[in-house]
């Protein structure tokens, strides 16, 4: 995973994803965003990589789109629906199309399409001094990168609304307050918490948290009995795993299982 803007390294089943341009607050340019879903969609495949933990370098988790780049001087402005499919929406969609944890330590300010990357993630840890920001209204724009599907069913429709209407900067704490964070910790320890639970979930039957995230994906737009039916066919495959079988007998024989992902 050698790359210009995307940091990538592999161990104990974790692969740490991190956005590299910390001079723009580590904004999306294009290549970015090439790079990071090249490095997703690697990851996703690695069978060493058992959970995912993405972060940003420097004081900020990732400022959305590179404006500079966006509106460039003297030319004529760019198709920003062509932007958004070719980088933002592959993206999201490799984040829930993988099946692993996803965990998002957010180290700084999220804004923009960074705040709704973070939000497409399983589990966000933050700093203390982290922020998320709907930026898009301050320019013009409308809440992307999957932001008007998740934050809504997050926070409620009308909190989402004022918070993509007034883009007022919302806390870790009140982040947390809201649902959207998992655990907020001073900012000396994030790496190492996300990183020990991201490690934590790689040692667990991760099979089963890959047909977890299948079954709540599509729990997004389903009704209870459609529902209810695929939860019947993926219990059907977790029940075939060698990590259930695992656990079972790890539990009868009242010692720890020793989970493999298979
Ligand atoms: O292509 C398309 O446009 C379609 C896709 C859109 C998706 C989007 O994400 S649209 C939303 C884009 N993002 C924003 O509008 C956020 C812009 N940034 C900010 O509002 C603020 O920078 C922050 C709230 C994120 C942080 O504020 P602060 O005070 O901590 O930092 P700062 O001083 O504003 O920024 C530090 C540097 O980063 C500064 O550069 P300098 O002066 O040190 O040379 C600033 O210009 C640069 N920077 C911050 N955000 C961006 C950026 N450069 C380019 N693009 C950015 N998004």
């Amino acid at each position: 995973m050698a790359y210009q803007f995307i940091d990538g390294t592999i161990a104990d089943g974790v692969a740490t994803i991190t956005l590299n341009r910390p001079d723009v607050l580590n904004a999306f340019n294009r290549a970015m965003a090439a790079e990071l879903q090249l490095t997703l969609g690697a990851v996703g495949k690695d069978p060493v990589v058992r959970a995912i933990l993405l972060t940003g370098a420097g004081r900020a988790f990732c400022a959305g789109q590179d404006l500079a780049e966006a509106v460039p001087p003297d030319a004529p402005p760019p198709d920003l629906g062509d932007i958004v499919k070719a980088g933002y929406n592959p993206i999201v969609r490799l984040i829930r199309a993988i099946e692993k944890p996803v965990v998002c330590a957010v180290n700084g300010v999220a804004a923009g399409a960074g705040a709704n990357l973070a939000l497409a993630c399983d589990i966000l840890v933050a700093a203390e001094e982290a922020s998320f920001v709907q930026s898009f209204s301050r320019i013009g724009l409308i809440p992307d990168t999957g932001g008007t599907f998740f934050l809504p069913r997050l926070v409620g429709l009308h909190r989402a609304t004022a918070m993509m209407f007034l883009a007022e900067k919302v806390t870790a704490a009140r982040a947390r307050e809201l649902g959207l964070v998992h655990e907020v910790v001073p900012h000396s320890v994030l790496h190492e918490t996300a990183f020990s639970l991201a490690r934590s979930l790689a040692s667990q039957a991760t099979r089963g948290f890959g047909l977890t995230k299948r079954a709540l994906n599509r729990s997004l737009g389903a009704d209870l009995d459609s529902q209810l039916e695929y939860e019947e066919e993926l219990q059907r495959e977790a029940g075939r795993t060698h990590d259930y079988e695992e656990g079972v007998r790890a539990f009868l024989e009242k010692r720890k299982p020793q989970f493999t992902g298979r």
